[in-house]
């Protein structure tokens, strides 16, 4: 899975689930990465219950997200191949876009890289939209910059973002107190 080796580079990911044992695919997100030589320094955000954003006000059940931050040393197509793979362990089956999901795994930063290609675009392209995303990422970089198009830090996108929406905060953690990777 992924071979190719780069210097470590620090990420955020976005974890999502609104399907069946929601805090427990975000734990198996995190073990994933956890187990695996290719990261180190995993620290999770603390998990939101979230409202489902969805395509023609479709009712969806809420999700809860989550934000990881971590090093790898998997160049950014092999950390995408990772994440989906590791979706696909978690019984992530794609149907239509913006569906309900057991585990979304979404590169968010990836150092300072821009990229844009048409299986991979980062920072992610909604990042500036979604407070679930924002508020999880602020609470672990708030001021890390992001790169253009946007061009702010964390706390300046969080503060200017249109979504009205509020995250619940709950008391799930994904990483043990006392553990570290
Ligand atoms: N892709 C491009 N850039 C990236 C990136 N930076 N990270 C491509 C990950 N993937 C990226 O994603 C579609 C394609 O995006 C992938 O094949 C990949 O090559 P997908 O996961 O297959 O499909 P999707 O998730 O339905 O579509 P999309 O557009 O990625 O949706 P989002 O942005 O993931 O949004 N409401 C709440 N409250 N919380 C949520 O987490 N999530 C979504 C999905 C909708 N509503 C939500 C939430
Ligand atoms: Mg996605």
């Amino acid at each position: 899975m992924g071979d190719e080796k780069a210097a470590w580079m620090r990420t955020y990911i976005g974890l999502g689930s609104n399907m069946g044992d929601r805090a427990g695919y975000l734990k198996q997100a995190i073990d994933a990465f956890c187990v695996s030589s290719n990261f180190r320094k995993v620290v999770a955000s603390p998990v939101y219950q979230t409202i489902a954003l969805t395509l023609d006000g479709e009712q969806q059940s809420h999700y809860l997200n989550a934000v990881v931050e971590m090093e790898t040393r998997l160049l950014p197509e092999a950390l995408l191949f990772f994440c989906q793979e590791v979706e696909r362990r978690n019984q992530r089956v794609r149907t239509k876009k913006w569906a309900p999901r057991t585990l979304d795994l979404d590169i968010l930063l990836y150092g300072d890289k821009q990229m844009n290609l048409p299986h991979l675009i980062i920072p992610h392209p909604h990042i500036a939209r979604r407070r679930f995303v924002l508020k999880p990422l602020n609470d672990l970089a708030p001021m890390v910059p992001v790169p253009l198009p946007f061009g702010k830090t964390v706390t300046e996108l969080l503060t200017e973002c249109p979504d009205d929406s509020v995250p619940q905060m709950i008391s799930i953690r994904l990483i043990s107190s006392g553990k570290t990777y």
